[in-house]
């Protein structure tokens, strides 16, 4: 078995590491011999536990790369969501440094760090003398303003490395998994080196996981988020993870209090796609028509935004979490093009509605992207 978590016993191992005949003797010294010096675990016999130490070293290795960062501070996304502020949160405690965030936390965070009796990462928007660690993020579009990118040390993320990431001078640490959230990545790091999460930590991980999965149903959703989900709620005390995983999501359907604008950017975030910019927000909630009765009010307030960023496109979705399907919104007849083309036309009250479609980062963003590719 790879990882002393239940559940992920039955996951395949990473090709890359099953060996073979003598090379896997070969192998299997260096890694020993790099393992101790690493300080890594001692070598166990069987093959599982090579892997395990694979992985292992290059976390040791992350670990000590980062300790002779100075004034190291960690931050998600220009527009804060519960993975990126769990996040800097788990990062900061597992790597040292500082968790930040660019801006004050959105009514979801915001009840998961009341519940898990967390606190918010400081806001920080001054970056001068420090070098800077990214989380969930990889995009020079949603780089916080004031870094400067020869500061970045370490980039780790969960999202394609697709349209403009970051130009980073420097060769940097960056750990890119194809997992459900940054926090199930940071989860299996701490695992790895061994370190035991507070449980407020393991209560923030445990929510951003359920939060960018949208509680593992998401085609995002990975055997290890599963297992990290089962592994956090324990450790967090949590014995009813779906009701936390609802009360989060009510949370965010919470936003009668909200103007048309607030709605549009509350988790909203800009790409570059064929060379045009383009700006997608999306508001997943429980009570969709809440929203779609305000889509009028939605729209001209896209039309502002639009004129304000600068940008070529802005495509807005409401994401019905329960019945799982979104609601595309535009504000004028470009924007209406590029969703006809990503989604096809069966448009209903000034509406295309996506059947099946939840997920930024896997659906609505790649569609985007191709129609405005092709
Ligand atoms: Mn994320």
């Amino acid at each position: 078995m790879r990882y002393p978590v239940s559940g992920l016993q039955k996951l395949d191992e990473y090709p890359s590491v099953s060996f073979s005949g003598v090379l896997t003797g070969v192998v299997l010294l260096l890694l020993g011999l790099m393992g101790r010096a690493l300080g890594a675990q001692e070598i166990s016999s069987s093959a599982a536990g090579q892997i395990k130490l694979a992985n292992g070293i290059a976390v040791n290795y992350l670990k000590k790369e980062l300790e002779s960062s100075q004034n190291l501070v960690w931050i998600g996304h220009k527009i804060p969501d519960t993975d990126s502020v769990s996040g800097s949160l788990l990062a900061a405690f597992i790597y040292g440094g500082e968790p930040s965030i660019p801006s004050k936390v959105n009514p979801e965070t915001r009840f998961a760090v009341e519940r898990c009796n967390a606190s918010d990462p400081k806001i920080i928007e001054d970056f001068s003398g420090k070098t800077v660690g990214l989380v969930d993020f990889n995009q020079s579009t949603q780089l916080p303003g004031g870094i400067d990118p020869d500061s970045i040390v370490a980039i780790i993320d969960h999202h394609a490395i697709g349209g403009s990431p970051v130009n980073i001078p420097n060769v940097i640490n960056i750990e890119v998994r194809p997992w459900g959230s940054t926090a199930t990545i940071l989860a299996d790091h701490a695992q790895l080196l061994g370190i035991e999460l507070p449980v407020n930590l393991a209560c923030m991980g445990l929510a951003a996981i359920l939060s960018d999965t949208v509680n593992l149903t998401s085609p995002t959703t990975t055997e290890y988020d599963k297992a990290y989900v089962q592994n956090l709620a324990n450790r967090a005390g949590i014995d009813d993870v779906n009701k936390f995983a609802e009360n989060m999501l009510l949370a965010k359907s919470d936003l009668g209090g909200f103007s048309a604008t607030d709605i549009i950017l509350l988790d909203y975030k800009n790409f570059e796609f064929g060379g045009k910019k383009v700006g997608i927000g999306v508001a997943e909630t429980l009570i969709p028509q809440e929203l779609i009765n305000r889509r009028y009010e939605l729209k001209s307030a896209m039309e502002e935004i639009k004129k304000e960023k600068n940008i070529d496109h802005l495509i807005f979705a409401i994401v019905d979490t329960r019945e799982n399907r979104s609601y595309l919104l535009w504000s004028d007849d470009q924007d209406k093009d590029v969703v006809v083309a990503a989604f096809g036309d069966q448009e209903v009250d000034d509406m295309v509605i996506a059947e099946g479609v939840i997920s930024r980062k896997r659906q609505i963003g790649p569609a985007i992207q191709r129609a405005l590719e092709n």
